[in-house]
Parts: C-alpha cells; structure tokens; sequence
C-alpha cells in the first residue's frame, strides 16, 4: 500500500482555479479503499492575514490538506504530534464513527490526548457523502488554525439529486490576534485581509485598499466560473467564535445540502452559517459575463466593534469572459444587520429534508426527553457556561476508557440533571449565578430514542442571549422545531415536524428561544454534545452521552495510553 501525503501543495487551489474536482486517489480497487495519510501537526509562522501569526498547520500547510474520499472508503491517518509541549487530537466533524467510536478524536472523551513525538492512528470509516471538516479538539487547538476541509463523495455510478458542472470548497475560519483579543480576521480557506480590504474604493471605511499582486498567502484565491454553468460551493464554517453570512452579489443561491445531508432545496439570496454546520449552494454563472462579482462573507449575532463597519472577508466570482483583476462594478453585498434575528430565524426555518431523497424522517415518540438550560454562570468567581447549572469540565481519564475497564472513580457516577427548576425565568438574570461543575453522563440505552430540548436563557449581565450552534458527535439528529421562549412540553410538542425534519449535526438555539432535536441511541460510544464556540465549550458549555457502552469493542488501547487506563491500556 502506497503512502500518501495529505494533499499536494495546489491541492485546494487547484479545486478553485480549475472548478474541477480533484480526487487524491490512491490506486486500490473500486470501492471500500483504504486512503493513507500521514498528518504532521506543528506550528508555522504564517501570513494568513497579510500579517505574521503562528498557526497550527499540517505537513507545513494552512489550513491542513483537504481529505477527498468515497462512500465506503476507510481512512487511515497517522498523526503525529510535532508540537513541543502539548498534546492534541483531531475530530472528524459530521463522520459518525459507526463502530469506531475511539476514532472521534474528542480528547479525555474518545481517547487521550496524543503527546509531543507519538503517533496516532485514526482508523474509520466514511459512510456518507457530504461536505464535512475537521479539526482540533483539545483546548482552544481549533482557534489555533488546526483544521481542513473532509469531502465525501457518492459512489461511482450514483448521482446527486442535483445537477451542477464544477465546484468550489470554502471553509471559512476566523483568526484571532494574539497581542489584542478584540482584533479579528475572518479567513476564506486561510485567506484573509486585516489591514486592508479589497473593497475600500467601493466602501466607506478607514482600511486602505488592498495592494495584493495575487502571489501573496493573503491574496484571495479566486472563484471563475464559465458563463451559464451551475457550480456547486461548498461552504463550512469552522470559526472559534463568529457567526457568518455569507452572498455573492447579483447571484442567487440555492441551498442543497445541509452537514452531510440533502434538503429541499430553496433559493436565497444569502446564507447564515454558524460554526460547526456545512452547506452546499447552487450558483448559476447567469448574470453579465462582462463583469467579475463579489463574494462576501460577514459577522452576524455579534455587534461590529465599530460602529457600522461589519467585519467581512472578500473574494471574487470571475466570469472568466473577462480578467480577474477586473473590479466589481459595485459595492460588495451588505451583510444582514447582525440582530436581526427574525432574519436568521426564517433562514433557518427554510431547512427541512430533501423529499426525494431516502432519508429517514424521525421515529413518531420518543423514549426519554432531555431538557437543557443553556445559562450564563460563575464558578469560584470566573465566568462560566453551565448545562442545568453544571459546568462540564472534563476528567484526565477518558470516558471511553473508564467505561471500557470499569473504573467508577474517574468521572461523576451521579448523572446529570434532565431539567431545570420550572420556575427559572428564562428572560432575567439569574436569582443565583452560582453553578458547579462536573463530568457526569447521560447515559442511553441502545436504540433509545431521545428527545433534547435546548433551552436558552438571559446571561449574566441580563442584556441579552447569544447564540449557540450545539454539535453532536457519532450521530446526526432530526431537528424537530424552533420555538421562541420557555419551552411548554405540551403545547410545543404538538407543532414538531415529524415529516420533512431535516437530519444534521449542528443546530444553534436562538436568543432566548429553544431548539427540540431528537436522535436514536443506536452508535455505541461516548459522544459530546456541545456548543461549537470553542471558549463557549472551554467554559464548560457541553454535555457527555454515554450509549450501549457495554457494546463498544475494539478500543485501540493506544487511545487510553493516560490516566488510571494507561496501565490497562498501554500497548506493548
Ligand atoms: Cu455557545
């Protein structure tokens, strides 16, 4: 078996410039292929943003190669750990690890964090096709830059329930700067622009325009497009922290694919996307092939630090009839008003599973209904997120591994709780901003099915709630409903689509409103639920589903090397 390098240096910039797929095949047979890859993760000094910050990178790349597969395929990625003195793990974000359950690349959940100079080797299987990513999930690894694009392809000989002639991949980051944490840059594939912008001629702001050649790590890396050609974009958003919109001005989009998913498709003119979720949209190249066009991507669901100047990152769509160093005739689209939330609530809304397609709706009942406060807190004086008035903080031994040799004192043996005080008012501070913290698990039976209703709530200052995009691990789940307020059990269950749900693996709860999911127990292993604002989830902001433990098999004992399992497990 050959070994390959995760991409070759053009990888992603091929798939832009050319509008054409490009598989890193290796030559096995068809179908049920093993793809080899040797990731090296270290820190490189980068100018991703035109100027110079330390990232975290893959085989000297930023982001890391883009992983191309097909249904059915395994991937084996050796990791390695090159970084000097802290661990790390990568999570497949939207791959469900059927029956791998420590490939999850959760650390102290699925495995333990890989040490500086060792070897990992992630081992699973991909399932479905889709538009997916990965990236870190050890401290704040993510913010760092550890992530990359994951694309699943149907098998030979299937086709999408959709026509298009060439695609695009964009996964959209943000990137903080170290010396003010205020200051931000928002990245298209690792592109971004902080001291300047490409639009400033068009545009009132007291950024310079941008002097970029096109050689530059900060320059743009151009969409062209052929006129009357339809191309698929895909687009994830990995961000630590901001909310997005992304539009291409003049050119509708339609929207396709939602996490791995076919949904009915609808037409916008723009879309929100929060970090954890993936989409593909469709663009027609149908307007005057005369000009070269914007695409924008903005903040939404957080106030512009100044006043009216929304932070965005640009690029071009290229009528390649005409040059690229062509500028857009008019200004680039504006982003919707950050909250404005009815907006992003009848977005939202429109996603519901593709009819045609062979997606199974949700199971008519559920078993067990979950309900969880999403609130604000202090724990011994800092400012936490807590789950139900628990805060999670994660154990040193992982849960796979505590359940694997059943050890009882590694994590909370009490489970957490299944609600809240009835009485909480949702729309105010609350009474008492304590909460404790804790690493208890919901545990589920096998084939349970479980509703989750997210509950959100006032924060600490009473000025407001945020969003939060909750993602699950090793499944993906109906969305039932959206509701705005205190969930009422019997009144709002009787408005869930139990229909057209649409199945995905993020959903964000709106500002004090709830989120109704539901999901079948039927993947053994330990899953995190959690918010996918990386400091959010750092503050405790998640939650540990523990299912049909006694039937996971196979545990590398090379992902429970620490804690009270490294004795059990270290192999050798
Ligand atoms: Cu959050």
């Amino acid at each position: 078996m050959r070994i390959m390098r995760g991409s070759s240096n053009s990888g992603v910039l091929f798939v832009l410039w050319m509008g054409l797929v490009v598989m890193m095949t290796i030559g096995e047979t068809e179908g049920g292929r093993v793809r080899h890859y040797k990731f090296d993760v270290e820190y490189m000094i980068r100018k991703p943003d035109c100027l110079e910050h330390v990232v975290m990178g893959i085989n000297g790349k930023f982001p890391g190669p883009t992983i191309r597969a097909q249904v059915g395929d395994t991937l084996d990625i050796a990791l390695t750990n090159k970084l000097s003195t802290e661990g790390t793990v990568i999570h497949w974000h939207g791959i469900r690890q059927i029956g791998t359950p420590w490939a999850d690349g959760t650390a102290a959940i699925s495995q333990c964090a890989i040490n500086p100079g060792e070897t990992f080797h992630y081992r699973f299987k991909v399932d479905k096709a889709g538009t997916y990513f990965y990236h870190g999930h050890y401290g704040m690894q993510r913010a760092a830059g550890l992530y990359g694009s994951l694309i699943v392809d149907l098998p030979k000989g299937q086709k999408e329930p959709f026509h298009y002639d060439g695609e695009f991949n964009l996964l959209l980051s943000d990137l903080w700067h170290t010396s003010s944490h205020e200051q931000e840059s928002l990245l298209i594939n690792g592109r971004g622009q902080f001291n300047c912008s490409l639009a400033a001629k068009f545009i009132s702001t007291s950024l310079p325009q941008c002097q970029l050649k096109g050689g530059e790590e900060c320059a743009p890396q151009i969409l062209h497009v052929e006129p009357k050609k339809t191309y698929r974009i895909r687009i994830s958003s990995t961000t630590s922290l901001a909310s997005l919109n992304l539009a291409i001005s003049n050119h509708k989009l339609t929207v396709v694919e939602a996490d791995g998913n076919y949904v009915e498709p609808f037409t916008v003119d723009d879309i929100d996307i929060y970090s954890g979720e993936s989409y593909s949209v469709l663009l027609t190249a149908d307007q005057d092939p005369t000009k070269n066009y914007w695409l924008s991507v903005g903040v939404r669901a957080r106030k512009p630090a100044i006043p009216d100047q929304v932070l965005t990152a640009l690029t071009l769509l290229n009528y390649k009839t005409i040059s690229a160093s062509v500028f857009p005739a008019s200004p680039p689209p504006v982003t919707p008003r950050w909250d404005d939330f009815d907006r992003s609530k009848a977005f939202t809304k429109k996603i519901i599973a593709n009819i045609r397609s062979p997606q199974p709706p949700p199971p008519p009942y559920s078993h067990r209904r979950i309900v969880l406060l999403n609130t604000q807190n202090r724990v011994e004086g800092f400012t936490k997120w807590a789950i139900n008035n628990v805060s999670l903080t994660l154990p040193t031994t992982p849960y796979l591994g505590s359940f694997k040799f059943k050890l009882n004192n590694t994590f909370d043996r009490k489970p957490p709780p299944e609600n809240f005080r009835s009485e909480y008012d949702i729309f105010n501070p609350p009474v008492n901003a304590n909460a404790t913290t804790g690493n208890g698990v919901y545990v589920f039976q096998l084939n349970e099915v479980v509703d989750v209703i997210l509950q959100n709530a006032n924060q600490l200052t009473g000025k407001g709630s945020e969003i939060h995009p909750w993602h699950l691990h090793g499944h993906d789940f109906w969305v039932l409903g959206y509701g705005e307020g205190k969930f009422k059990a019997g009144e709002d269950e009787k408005k869930f689509n139990l229909t057209h749900a649409p199945l995905r693996n993020t959903a964000v709860i709106f500002p004090y409103g709830w989120t109704a999911l539901r999901f079948k127990a039927d993947n053994p292993g330990v899953w995190a639920f959690h918010c996918h604002i990386e400091p959010h989830l750092h503050m405790g902001m998640g939650v540990i589903f523990a299912e049909a433990v006694h039937k996971i098999k196979n545990i590398p004992s090379q992902a429970l090397a620490c804690g009270l399992t490294a004795n059990n497990g270290r192999h050798n």
